[in-house]
């Protein structure tokens, strides 16, 4: 468990940085220096905490400055709903006819108490995850998934022999980093360009991915190429899991609210001047229908997509979630 001070501390480990502004928390999510929907969702409460801290207004407009603070942050990335569940859970704490300082200590308090939520419940996804990891087995995973890799190391550290295909993810290549991860906690990992996937599924055993959304009916939005690596994997009959803590389940898609997909600059993909009259697309994220997917791991269990809207009505049903729409 963190408390306030702890939290402080491993935000400094995690980033190298004490953050004294939320603006600078803000920045280094819009620029992805802080990335990975868990990491997102984190450290946007972290970003109010800090917020909160700091406040010197008048009294009167803390939950007008705190509601246009959030709505800041929830612009920083569109899509993972991970995010947006942060800022409600800290939105949702506050009553906003206290004083001004009973509002800043259920601030203050509730970012400890998500980011010890998001802390423990990814402990717990990864652990179930590893439990579906065989002795033996080769699994793929793309992207970079925080919950991913940890599944992965727990279960090499109780002494399955694995191999992982890590697809490199482009444009940002998060898919290295992963790789990068893999083979300093000693796996046997193969990294191969994106479109190299389906020519290695035939070798898979399991597909593990992580979530940035789960919608209402069960849909999976991900890190790009996702919906093919999910395609790949039905073709040759493989299962395809994702790591999903329930704060990844996205409220507002019951009402059919469509997630955005994040669409980033273009000089990501290429050198934009060396492609005169040509229109570069970089969409961050893709979404993989339900049926592509086997199971949810979440913190509370498995959970299939056709169960979400179960979760997402037990879990978000007493919230206010329209502050940003
Ligand atoms: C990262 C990505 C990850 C999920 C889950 O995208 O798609 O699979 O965010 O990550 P980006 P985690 O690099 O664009 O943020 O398991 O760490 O929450």
């Amino acid at each position: 468990m963190y408390r306030e001070t702890d939290m402080k501390t491993a935000v400094r480990g995690l980033y190298g940085e004490d953050y004294i502004s939320w603006e600078q928390v803000a920045n280094d999510i819009e620029s992805m220096y802080i990335r990975g929907a868990n990491d997102i969702g984190r450290m946007s409460a972290y970003a109010l905490h800090i917020f909160a801290s700091n406040y010197e207004g008048k009294p009167e407009n803390f939950v007008h400055e705190l509601e246009q603070t959030a709505s800041s942050l929830f612009h920083t990335r569109p899509t993972a709903v991970s995010l947006e569940n942060a800022l409600l859970f800290v939105l949702n704490s506050i009553d906003p006819v206290t004083p001004v300082e009973k509002m800043r200590e259920s601030v203050l308090s509730s970012v400890v108490e998500f980011f010890n939520y998001a802390t423990s419940s990814q402990d717990m996804v990864a652990r179930l995850a590893s439990e579906l990891i065989e002795d033996g087995a080769i699994i793929h995973t793309h992207c970079n998934s925080t919950a991913v890799v940890r599944a992965l190391i727990g279960a090499s550290n109780e002494g399955k022999n694995i191999t992982v295909h890590s697809t490199e993810s482009r444009p940002r290549y998060q898919g290295r980093i992963t790789a990068r991860q893999l083979a300093g906690a000693g796996i046997p990992v193969k990294m191969m360009v994106d479109s190299a996937a389906r020519l290695y599924m035939d070798e898979v055993d399991v597909v593990l991915v992580g979530a940035d959304t789960i919608t209402y009916r069960g849909e999976l939005y991900n890190k790009i190429g996702t919906h093919q690596i999910a395609l790949a994997a039905r073709d040759c009959g493989i299962p395809l899991y994702t790591l999903a803590e329930t704060f990844k389940f996205s409220p507002r898609s019951k009402a059919g609210e469509h997630t955005l997909i994040e669409l980033r600059d273009s000089g990501e993909v290429a050198k934009v001047e060396d492609f005169a009259g040509v229109e570069i697309l970089n969409p961050s994220f893709d979404h993989t229908p339900p049926e592509l997917v086997r199971g949810i791991v979440t913190e509370g269990g498995i959970v299939s997509p056709e169960n979400v809207s179960k979760v997402i009505d037990e879990k978000y049903g007493n919230m206010r979630t329209d502050y940003f729409y």
